[in-house]
């Protein structure tokens, strides 16, 4: 598309910025205040930030490790502490926020003294899927806004981040990829930005995301098999046994990259799995900045999502790093694997 038609009046969509997006949806919701616009937007300049160190990673001495080791016991990588470090940078001194959980932090991250708390509480994980940094694999940000629920003009807390996915204001992720990606909904369908590097701007590039009924391709971590419950290791089985009239056998695809294995998922179709196992017995996804963002883009895609027992959405959060275990995708492919582990199928 060349530049002149992203400014021709009569263009379609494509080629919006996130912002002429986010007026254009505003345009529907007149008491829209423009204060998730600019959160959007200090969340998009962290992710422009980070996308630049990503990609030069091998450059610029970020790889490798810092020799910490993070609240989930994982090693912490360079571009992990930076992307981390950006984040809480830009949203903590961006006055439209009143406390951030991240995956990098055991406690909530506050509002600097002296800086304004806004509206919102923000959740993310910086650098989901680091452990493949070194290795030039796909990795991404993944990010949850819910309003708060503490009295304004206070400091923000733990209240303002346990909160369902239901109530997300909205979700989003970016794929630092072969392509820049900034995938997100706020409740008005799924729509995905790429960046072009060239100005420095994520442009419209996919409007109205939608999953398919079914895909072809499921996507678990297959070397978990010997310590998932029965249930989920005859669904392994069923998936990759020949069917004709199913479509079996499914491709598998497993990058080990939630964002990447994800972003797949979404725009083909099939089904993401995290089971519990016996090393991870609730799962190994995070709730609150893993799986329920990405449960909120599945199903404004017209996808499910569920822990197995439940829709992840409407889970009610304990803890701020707790894990679920974690079933996505297109939602004929959900349904299936639900047979399975509550038992109408064997
Ligand atoms: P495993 C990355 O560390 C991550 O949190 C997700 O991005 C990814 O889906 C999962 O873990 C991979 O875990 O045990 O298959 O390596």
């Amino acid at each position: 598309m060349s530049a002149a038609s992203w400014l021709s009046p009569k263009r379609d969509q494509r080629g919006n910025t996130i912002e002429q997006h986010i007026i254009e949806g505003q345009r529907a919701h007149p008491s829209a205040t423009g204060e998730l616009t600019a959160l959007l937007q200090q969340i998009t300049l962290s992710c422009k930030i980070i996308a630049s160190r990503v990609n030069m990673a091998g450059l610029a001495d970020n790889l490798g490790l810092t020799g910490e080791t993070n609240v989930q016991g994982e090693e912490v990588q360079k571009l992990d502490e930076l992307a981390n470090n950006t984040l809480i940078r830009l949203l903590s001194r961006g006055g439209r926020t009143c406390v951030i959980g991240s995956e990098e932090n055991e406690h909530p991250v506050p509002v600097p003294e002296g800086y304004p708390c806004g509206k919102y509480a923000v959740l993310f994980d910086p650098l989901d899927g680091s452990s493949n940094i070194d290795v030039n694999v796909s990795i991404g940000t993944i990010f949850s806004i819910h309003e708060r629920r503490s009295r304004a003009g206070t400091a923000g807390g733990l209240e303002d981040l346990l909160q369902p996915g239901t109530k997300q204001v909205a979700a989003g992720y970016v794929i630092y990829g072969s392509s820049t990606m900034l995938v997100y909904t706020t409740g008005e369908g799924v729509h995905g930005f790429t960046l072009d590097p060239s100005v420095g701007e994520f442009f419209l590039s996919h409007v109205n995301i939608r999953m398919p009924e079914r895909g072809k391709i499921y996507s678990v971590n297959e070397g978990n098999a010997a310590t998932w419950e029965e249930p989920v290791r005859k669904w392994a089985e069923w998936m990759k046994t020949p069917n004709p009239e199913l479509g079996h056998p499914y491709s598998a695809r497993y990058v080990g990259s939630m964002v990447a294995d994800f972003h797949r998922t979404l725009l083909k179709g099939g089904i993401f799995a995290y089971p519990a196992d016996k090393k991870n017995a609730q799962g190994k996804l995070r709730l609150l900045y893993e799986a329920a963002p990405m449960a909120m883009i599945a199903e404004q895609a017209g996808g499910a999502a569920s822990t197995g027992q439940e829709r992840i959405l409407d889970m009610l959060p304990t803890e701020l790093h707790q894990r679920v275990p974690l079933y996505i995708g297109s939602k004929g492919d959900v349904e299936d694997v639900l047979s399975f582990v509550n038992g109408t199928r064997s």
